[in-house]
């Protein structure tokens, strides 16, 4: 088999890279060692910046999204029970989030991708990617019986944190920047109304809440969780009865139970690995970085990985020029460490550490109360929630 760009991995990345590329008539093909079901059966993202939106719109995907997807001008955020309106749309100079869930982006773009006839390899076995340190890579894996050779020009990893990319690049070659937080999140999906409007971002001193939705009769909900717990040792009644202690008894009064459609729990880390070429090798979306979800970076940052990334290959294709593969590592990393450090700074904000001292405990206060007394403070969350320039 031949392409001209190989993409490894068929989440938002790769899908979203390949739609790109397919419409700018640049030949790929996708990857994915998982089977379609199982990726849409992963329920992650639910909100949108508008980089991310322009995107979907500039890779004709965006009908659904556009009908479907909750506009959100602000959100809740709460402090042990003191609860304020961030007000983005004020704050962002008229700014907005799209609340559209990540598995039906997703599912969009498999459906266009199916529609234009490009390729997409599901459940392929053994994936390994060659001689991406020279002019001629190539990715071998092994299908329906048969093993497989793939030729191409590029490699685009888009395999996520345990994908097969990064972890093929030479130590020498990388460097890796970590934070593991001392916690995870165990989220519930159910199909309950959302219990408010807007997002509750929620810190208590029993550990943080979220209340988030994926529509109006389809909510979203998030509770901090220790690194040792197990989904297996939350009931559902368990799980609401937590989250309703979290919140202000004026939301949990008005809370709409029922059955879990899914429940799953995430470990949180900021990560990233620099450079983000090797080569003729890319690393995009969590195959690069990854973010504590707390300030709905993830996705997003995916979304202006394959902005750069995609520009890169029309300007090589069609420009004949080199300029954008070249300055696409260190174009992609300017982004990526301020949605990093606002991501780091909501979770610090809003989570219980275990091993906080008195005064760490005060400065998480100040922080909420400088937040909430200063336009300028709100001005800076705002423009980074809504998503800094691309
Ligand atoms: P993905 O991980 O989505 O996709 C990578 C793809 O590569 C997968 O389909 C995988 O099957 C495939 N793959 C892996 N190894 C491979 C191999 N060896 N060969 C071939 N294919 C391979 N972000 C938010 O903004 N909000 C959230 O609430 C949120 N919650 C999350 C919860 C969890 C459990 C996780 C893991 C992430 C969460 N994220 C969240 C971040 C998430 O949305 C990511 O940013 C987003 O999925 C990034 O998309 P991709 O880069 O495409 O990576
Ligand atoms: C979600 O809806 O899954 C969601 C929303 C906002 C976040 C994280 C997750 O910050």
């Amino acid at each position: 088999m031949k392409t001209k760009v190989a993409i490894i991995g068929a989440g938002p990345s790769g899908l979203l890279l390949g739609q790109l590329l397919t419409r700018a008539g640049i030949d790929n093909i996708i990857i994915d060692n998982k089977p379609k079901e199982y990726i849409l059966g992963r329920i992650r993202a639910g909100v949108l910046e508008q980089g991310a939106v322009a995107m979907l719109e500039e890779a004709g995907v965006a009908e659904k999204m556009r009908r479907e997807g909750l506009v959100h001008e602000g959100f809740d955020i709460s402090f042990d029970g003191q609860s304020h309106r961030m007000n983005l749309e004020k704050y962002s100079g008229g700014k907005t989030v799209m609340v559209y869930g990540q598995t039906e982006v997703t599912r969009d773009l498999m459906e266009a991708r199916e529609k234009a006839g490009a390729i997409t390899v599901y459940a392929a076995e053994k994936v390994k990617v060659h001689d991406f340190d020279r002019s001629r890579p190539y990715v071998t894996f092994h299908h329906v019986g048969r093993d497989v050779r793939l030729d191409c020009d590029f490699i685009a990893g888009c395999d996520g944190f345990h994908g097969v990319c990064r972890a093929s690049v030479p130590k020498g070659a990388i460097t890796n920047y970590e934070r593991v937080y001392p916690f995870g999140w165990l989220g519930l999906l159910a199909d309950v109304p959302p219990v408010h409007h807007e997002l509750i971002y929620a810190h208590h001193e029993r550990g943080f809440a979220l209340c988030s939705q994926r529509s109006l009769t389809r909510s979203r909900y998030y509770i901090q969780c220790s690194l040792d717990d197990t989904v297996d040792a939350w009931s559902d009644d368990l799980f609401w009865e937590e989250l309703k202690r979290r919140l202000d008894p004026k939301i949990a009064a008005r809370m709409v139970t029922g059955p879990s459609i899914e429940k799953s729990i995430a470990p949180l880390r900021s990560f990233v690995a620099e450079p983000l070429r090797f080569g003729t090798m890319f690393l995009a979306g969590d195959a690069g970085h990854i973010v504590p979800p707390t300030g709905a970076k993830g996705l997003n940052l995916a979304a202006s990985d394959v902005r750069y990334l995609f520009d890169a290959f029309v300007d090589y294709y069609k420009g004949q020029s080199v300029k954008g593969i070249e300055a696409y590592s260190s174009r992609a990393l300017l982004r990526i460490w301020k949605a990093e450090r606002f991501s780091w700074w909501m979770t610090n904000l809003l989570h219980t550490f275990p091993d906080a001292s008195g005064f760490d405990r005060k400065m998480q206060r100040t922080d909420f109360d400088y937040l909430i007394s200063s336009d300028a403070a709100q001005r800076s969350l705002a423009e980074n929630y809504v998503g800094l320039p691309y």
